[in-house]
């Protein structure tokens, strides 16, 4: 062996791309770790779909790493001696190389609590460890705080249009192509009874997938979530095969029904990429570079592909760079003082709520559900609902295939529940049971009335909403996007407002949550 200096190199079950900054400079004698370990799976209970989703994905991709002569040291979660945790696996790697490592390399992780505690291994661990900047992203972390420096509000558009302008996407020189920035007001159609659907292409599991399915079944067995079928891809380029059928069969009408609900059918034309995406087995701007090429090419509309991109490189950026931005605060905010607790009704779908029910069973059969559910399902209620951010933060966090804290977090806490007090948003998403009616099936399916706003048989929704502006009134009252409904609430007779609080307090009641 030479004496160059040896790095210990630690990569993350998120950070399964090759171009990993952690691995930029490998060379030879250095040793690449990835570990299975129980405190990343529990820490919250992750989704069994999720976890083996994730370990099998990891197993894969070391096998990519190792084919392309890299060594790698692959840590089992039922290994003998298995340490438990990323510190744990890291120090023995150490102490069984009895002491050659100069450094230990690893790319930030995308979680505030797992690099603060990253902070402290050099210490610990009595080594350099090199903790560098994951460079998987179209904004660094110092251009997004940049952009936002000085900005009263931190609005996504403006960002995303400089980000449409440096990538040049969608661009007719400095104009956005086909002139104009935003198409979101033709994304808002509700599905049409007769149209079909696209069929979803499915994986088959291979030996790797089975054994960890296995493992999965028995260590966390209590876990929520269905465990099987797992058909998501485990792989690139099973990853790829997902991107290229949805570019086939789905981009097109994308941005029609992107706000659309239809019930049983948990993924309509949405691309159910973000779990590739944010493990690292797909790379954003090269997702967005190909559907621009749909739109060049006359196989999808403008609408559709300015929609999605949008999601990519105006979304998903902005809401990263402002978690890195805000945190470790941003997470103790709780504008509303929200405190009721979860119902069970999340784990369980036990509800008469027929929009409810569809999204929490979708959520436990496939750890999926698309943003209109998760945002004016799920997240609508707990917000009119008034429960406490943490617990519906750690729901979202672990239901969820692809939720890592960077990004699950800035769209619960803020774009969700407006726990933030309107540093993403101007207003809180709150809405009633009109808004699901408009863009989905449910209501026609539920025990509740949709058209009733008060009684035993009223859509809970209705009288949420209205209780939500009641409760919150001293808050909400000023905001100028809301003059409409507190105009309207005024308008209302005490009996009317005496019904909505009553009606309120005996749902919360019924349901466990006063
Ligand atoms: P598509 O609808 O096909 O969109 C394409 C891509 O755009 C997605 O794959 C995703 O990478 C990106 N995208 C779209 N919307 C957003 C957004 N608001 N923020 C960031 N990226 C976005 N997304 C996650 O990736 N992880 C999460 O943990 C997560 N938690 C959420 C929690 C709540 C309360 C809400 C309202 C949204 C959350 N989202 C999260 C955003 C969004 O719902 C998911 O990205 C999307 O549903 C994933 O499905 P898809 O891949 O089919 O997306
Ligand atoms: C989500 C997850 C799970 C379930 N298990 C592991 C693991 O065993 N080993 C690992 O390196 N990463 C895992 N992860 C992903 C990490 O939790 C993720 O890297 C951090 O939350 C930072 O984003
Ligand atoms: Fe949901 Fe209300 Fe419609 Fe029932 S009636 S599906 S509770 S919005």
């Amino acid at each position: 062996m030479s004496d160059a200096p040896r790095s210990l190199r630690l990569v993350l079950g998120d950070q399964l791309s090759p171009a990993i900054s952690s691995l930029n400079d490998y060379q030879d004698g250095d040793l690449i770790i990835i570990a299975e370990v129980d405190a990343e799976a529990i820490y919250v209970r992750h989704h069994k779909k999720k976890i083996a989703f994730l370990f099998s994905a990891m197993r894969h991709f070391a096998e990519e790493l190792t084919e392309t002569g890299q060594s790698v040291r692959y840590i089992k979660l039922d290994d003998a001696g298995n340490a438990g945790s990323l510190v744990g696996e890291v120090e023995r790697a150490i102490q069984q190389d009895s002491g050659t490592f100069d450094r230990v390399v690893i790319t930030a992780p995308g979680e505030w609590r797992l690099l603060d505690e990253m902070r402290g291994w050099a210490k610990r661990l009595k080594i350099d460890v090199d903790i560098r900047e994951d460079t998987r992203f179209v904004a660094s972390l110092d251009r997004f705080a940049t952009w936002a420096e000085g900005r009263k509000r931190l609005t996504m558009e403006y960002f995303y249009r400089e980000m449409r302008k440096e990538t040049g996407l969608l661009m007719d020189g400095d104009q956005p192509a086909d002139g104009q920035w935003n198409f979101d007001q033709e994304n808002r159609k509700k599905l049409p009874p007769e149209i079909s659907l696209p069929k979803r292409q499915t994986h088959k599991t291979d030996q790797i997938t089975k054994d960890v399915c296995a493992l999965v079944a028995d260590r966390f067995a209590d876990h929520f979530g269905d465990l099987e079928p797992l058909t998501y891809g485990v792989t690139r380029s099973a990853a790829e095969a997902d991107l290229d059928h949805f570019f086939r069969y789905c981009l097109a009408d994308f941005g029609d029904y992107q706000d659309a609900m239809a019930q049983g059918e948990a993924f309509l034309f949405h691309s159910v990429i973000a779990l590739y995406l944010n493990c690292g087995l797909l790379d954003p701007l090269d997702v967005c570079q190909r559907a621009e090429a749909e739109w060049k090419e006359g196989r999808a509309p403008i609408n559709a592909v300015e929609g999605f991109v949008r999601q990519i490189i105006g979304w998903r950026e902005y809401v990263r760079g402002l978690y890195w931005l805000k945190m470790p605060d941003y997470a103790e905010t709780n504008f509303l003082n929200a405190s009721r607790s979860l119902p069970d009704f999340y784990w369980t779908a036990e509800t008469r709520m027929a929009c409810v029910k569809d999204t929490v069973e979708t959520t436990r059969k496939h750890a999926y559900a698309h943003h209109i559910q998760r945002l004016m399902i799920t997240g609508n209620f707990a917000l009119l609902a008034g429960i406490d951010p943490r617990q519906v933060e750690e729901w979202y966090l672990l239901v969820y295939a692809d939720a890592y804290e960077w990004v699950e977090l800035p769209n619960t806490h803020g774009m969700a529940l407006f726990a933030d007090g309107g540093v993403m948003g101007t207003k809180p998403y709150a809405a009633s049971g009109a808004y699901i009616n408009r863009m989905s099936d449910y209501c026609g399916k539920c025990h509740y009335a949709v058209s009733k706003k008060n009684g035993p048989k009223a859509c809970p929704f209705n009288y949420l909403y209205w209780n939500f502006l009641i409760e919150n009134e001293d808050k909400l009252k000023g905001n100028p996007r809301l003059n409409m409904p507190y105009r309207n609430l005024a308008k209302m007779s005490d009996e009317k407002t005496a019904a909505i609080r009553e009606d309120s307090r005996r749902f919360f009641k019924d349901i466990g949550i006063s």
